[in-house]
């Protein structure tokens, strides 16, 4: 193929890198009783550079799992020592989606009820043991492969396309589930609501395009000075939230303030004059029960701050 040198095969051979390289940091968990049945199906995963864990029990199965929740595809055979595959699959899948696992059945015998057992109990699919190693790794990269796609859309679906920070919706999901994870822990979690001032004038007199480039620019700053573990998101237009796990007040306030006086220079290019745009800020108290709770005190708080001239950070 490399010989050859055609797009063709300069296309294939950039595919199987961009496998080999995905397949490297892509872990692999096999469970089977049969310790010659562990030993062969490892042999062939690792051929293609997967890392492969093992076990011999559904409850060994599930600790592992437990320990790496960065397991992406697990083996299963049903014929187990105690629980049998199909108790420890739906107990999996209690906690672990088809949106982070792939499950694939396995077995030696020849009943056609199995597949139907297999996929009604959480696998996404099902192997009989005398199968190629052909059939196996295709099975095993269409899976993974499904894995990765619900992984880029599930990225893009949260992701603002203009900024890069987190959108709505990641709020909503995500953040709220955070939310009431700190809250019930007795741990505080407080929202900053940003919003550039005066923003339709930018865009009424430099241009949409300027307008742009400018939420663009604020959002970098806030990334750029985002305390760690914090969470970004373009809410809309030029409105902008901030949540700030185990952030005290001060410190909130610190990192708006650094925000507030750090602000980009906008130059809307053209030879136009260059502007300084200025930011106005809402901070909720960190102990709201909700999250509607808390963004609506940061809403408030926000608008008190633009009623009383803009540029400031109200609390
Ligand atoms: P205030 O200080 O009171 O907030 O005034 P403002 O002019 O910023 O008022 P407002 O927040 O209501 O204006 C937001 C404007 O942002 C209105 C809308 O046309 C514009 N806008 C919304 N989304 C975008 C976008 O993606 N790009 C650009 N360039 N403009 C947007």
């Amino acid at each position: 193929y490399v010989l050859k040198d055609s797009p063709a095969s300069l296309a294939y051979l950039s595919e199987l890198v961009r496998r080999v390289d995905r397949n490297l940091n892509t872990k692999v968990l096999i469970v089977d009783d049969s310790c010659h049945t562990l030993a062969l199906l490892k042999k062939r995963l690792r051929l293609y550079c997967l890392q492969v864990v093992t076990a011999t029990t559904g409850e060994q199965a599930l600790e592992i799992l437990h320990q790496n929740p960065d397991i992406k595809l697990l083996i299963i055979d049903h014929l187990l020592p105690g629980a049998t595959g199909f108790d420890i699959m739906m107990s999996i899948r209690r906690t672990r989606s088809f949106n982070t696992l792939a499950i694939i059945g396995i077995s030696a015998t020849e009943d056609p009820a199995l597949t139907a057992k297999f996929l009604k109990s959480g696998a996404n699919d099902f192997l009989n043991k005398a199968c190629t190693p052909e059939e196996l790794m295709l099975r095993v990269s269409q899976n993974l492969n499904q894995l990765d796609r619900i992984t880029e859309l599930t990225e893009m679906a949260h992701r603002d396309p203009m900024t890069g920070l987190f959108n709505r919706r990641h709020l909503y999901n995500h953040v709220d589930q955070l939310h009431q994870y700190q809250i019930k822990a007795g741990k505080e979690m407080r929202y900053a609501m940003i919003d550039i001032d005066r923003f339709k004038q930018i865009n009424d007199r430099f241009g949409h395009e300027a307008g742009d480039n400018l939420i663009i620019s604020v959002a970098h700053r806030i990334l750029d000075l985002l305390p760690p573990n914090s969470i970004a998101v373009r809410i809309g237009g030029d409105e902008f939230c901030v949540a700030l796990p185990d952030i005290d007040e001060p410190t909130a306030k610190q990192f708006l303030s650094e925000l507030r006086s750090s602000m980009p220079i906008a130059d809307p290019g053209n030879n136009q004059h260059t502007f300084a745009p200025t930011i106005s800020v809402g901070l909720s108290e960190g102990t709201e029960n909700t999250l509607a709770d808390a963004l609506r005190v940061a809403d408030r708080c926000l608008y008190r701050a633009k009623k009383s001239g803009r540029n400031r950070i109200v609390v």
